[in-house]
């Protein structure tokens, strides 16, 4: 076999795509008849996405990212399973282990208390999945995410949260807030351009692991919140929106350790198994 064959084969699908996505932008510049100075301006636009690490938030805004999830991970859902979601460039791996019931904050975190509780089970036979790891992470209530935020500490909403022997899950947290993805960067500069906004509507992420499931990474909505029906990134999903219960009553309260009113969400997330 000559040398170019191998490589032809090796690479199929590089090539394939290379061609195909060469075709697709050759498409839009014909139909467009982009210029040489609109070229060297989408030129210029790209280096600086490069330069400030924005690539990831470039195939969010574009719907590439909820699409390309949707395609790698179609075949792990069913009717049953907890529906997946992106799990968008803010992850940070070894966030601390709790045993549940834990917290993602400490107690005097500014916001409104939110208690997220219930089962990790096994979607094909409802048992409960033993000693669940779920890995959560959110921006707090002025939607900043503590990497991002100097007035945070450490891994301040983000924890390992380690379901008991039945899978049963409880954390404490506060109600996150929408997140402003632009935020003066050149992917914030062009969707202010095209008259877009920039923002997702507040969210909640989780990676649950269970010995001999499939990982699930989704993301839950609080109802009722600003861009539900607008998500710059396209990912709002309607089963993934959270069923808040208002809690007011003292005693409630009391035997929380909350003296204000405090939400309660009940959610359980269905795994597939391994085959
Ligand atoms: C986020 O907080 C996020 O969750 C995703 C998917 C993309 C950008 C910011
Ligand atoms: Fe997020």
């Amino acid at each position: 076999m000559s040398k170019e064959l191998v490589t032809a084969i090796k690479n199929h699908r590089l090539i394939e795509v290379t061609e195909k996505l060469t075709m697709a932008i050759k498409d839009v510049v014909n139909e467009c008849e982009i210029k040489e100075e609109e070229l060297l301006k989408a030129i210029s636009f790209l280096n600086e996405v490069g330069k400030k690490g924005e690539f990831h938030l470039l195939s969010d805004v574009l719907g590439v990212s909820v699409l390309v999830d949707n395609i790698t991970y179609q075949d792990d859902a069913d009717a049953d399973t907890t529906l997946f979601n992106v799990e968008g460039p803010l992850y940070r791996e070894e966030a601390p282990i709790q045993q549940s019931p834990g917290s993602l904050c400490e107690l005097d975190e500014p916001g409104d208390v939110l208690f997220m509780q219930g089962k990790v089970i096994s979607a094909a036979t409802g048992n409960p999945i033993p000693n669940a790891l779920l890995d959560v992470w959110q921006a707090n209530a002025i939607g900043d995410y503590e990497n991002e935020d100097e007035n945070q500490t450490d891994y301040n909403l983000r924890a390992r949260i380690l379901a008991d022997h039945n899978g049963y899950y409880e954390f404490r947290t506060v109600v996150p807030a929408g997140y402003d993805i632009g935020k003066g960067g050149p992917v914030g500069e062009l969707m202010k351009a095209v008259g877009r906004h920039a923002m997702r509507p507040a969210h909640i992420h989780f990676k649950i692991e269970g010995e001999s499931f499939k990982t699930l990474t989704t993301q839950l909505f609080p109802p009722n919140v600003p861009w539900l029906d607008s998500d710059a990134i396209g990912a709002v999903k309607e089963p993934l929106i959270m069923k808040l219960e208002k809690v007011t009553d003292p005693v409630e309260c009391k035997k929380r350790g909350v003296t204000t009113p405090f939400y309660i969400c009940q959610y359980d997330f269905r795994l597939k198994e391994k085959v």
